[in-house]
């Protein structure tokens, strides 16, 4: 049976080094699974992304931004993973709309309502079946990022911002306990794939 995963948290705290994990599991368990990621996962999606992420010059307004981040996800949609949860596939994304309420929500601080709204607007009833956030302190998250790559547009903002981010994730966990799952993502690498793979059962998933 189909199931949609999304993989949150913070910049640089393990979201691509676990969802090759995830998705062998998921193979082992004899699952047919697309791999895909926000904002991108279509050519519109990459270009958008492209804008988000490496945009310079004049400051990009915070709805500008939101509305971006919905774009790309309609395409998103309707490109790639509503055919492939109706083909039977799991669909796996490195980050979805919780990604949107904690980075424009909390981190732009433009509240809930209008995502709420674009929410329904663009997904209907559609949620992921279950998110798994990776919760660490943003100073453990930027260390680990900060080893790999030069900072992008929203790499850049300041601590203030990753921490509203953080407390968001926190929240929604909290909130939607049935479909939100947090894992502690400060510990080794193995000790959070242990965690991993326990949400996965729990959620009967696997
Ligand atoms: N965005 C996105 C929004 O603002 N709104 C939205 O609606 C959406 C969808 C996308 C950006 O867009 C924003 C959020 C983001 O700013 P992204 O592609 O998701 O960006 O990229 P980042 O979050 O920047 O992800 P990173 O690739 O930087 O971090 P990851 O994937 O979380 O971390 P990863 O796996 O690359 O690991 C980083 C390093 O840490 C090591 C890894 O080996 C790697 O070197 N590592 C560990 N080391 C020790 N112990 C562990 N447990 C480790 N786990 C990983």
């Amino acid at each position: 049976m189909s199931k949609f995963i999304t993989l949150e948290g913070i910049e640089g705290v393990g979201k691509t080094s676990n969802l090759q994990f995830i998705e062998n599991l998921l193979q082992e368990a004899g699952h047919s699974c697309v791999v895909t990621r926000e904002p991108g996962g279509t050519e519109l999606g990459e270009a958008l992304r492209n804008i988000l992420l490496h945009h310079q010059g004049e400051a990009m307004s915070a709805d500008a931004e939101l509305l971006m981040m919905f774009a790309a996800r309609a395409e998103h949609l309707d490109k790639v993973i509503l055919p492939a949860l109706k083909a039977g596939k799991m669909v796996l994304c490195d980050r979805f709309t919780e990604a949107t309420y904690a980075y424009q929500g909390c981190g732009r601080q433009l509240g809930e309502e209008k995502i709420a709204q674009l929410e329904t607007w663009v997904q209907g009833d559609l949620r992921p079946n279950l998110t798994i956030v990776l919760d660490a302190p943003i100073d453990v998250g930027r260390s680990r990022a900060g080893r790999r790559s030069a900072p992008d547009r929203i790499e850049k903002e300041k601590d203030d911002f990753f921490q509203r981010v953080r407390d968001c994730y926190r929240q929604l966990a909290q909130r939607y306990p049935h479909r939100i799952a947090l894992v502690d993502a400060s510990l080794p690498l193995e000790q959070v794939q242990t965690q991993i793979k326990r949400v996965l059962l729990d959620y009967e998933i696997l």
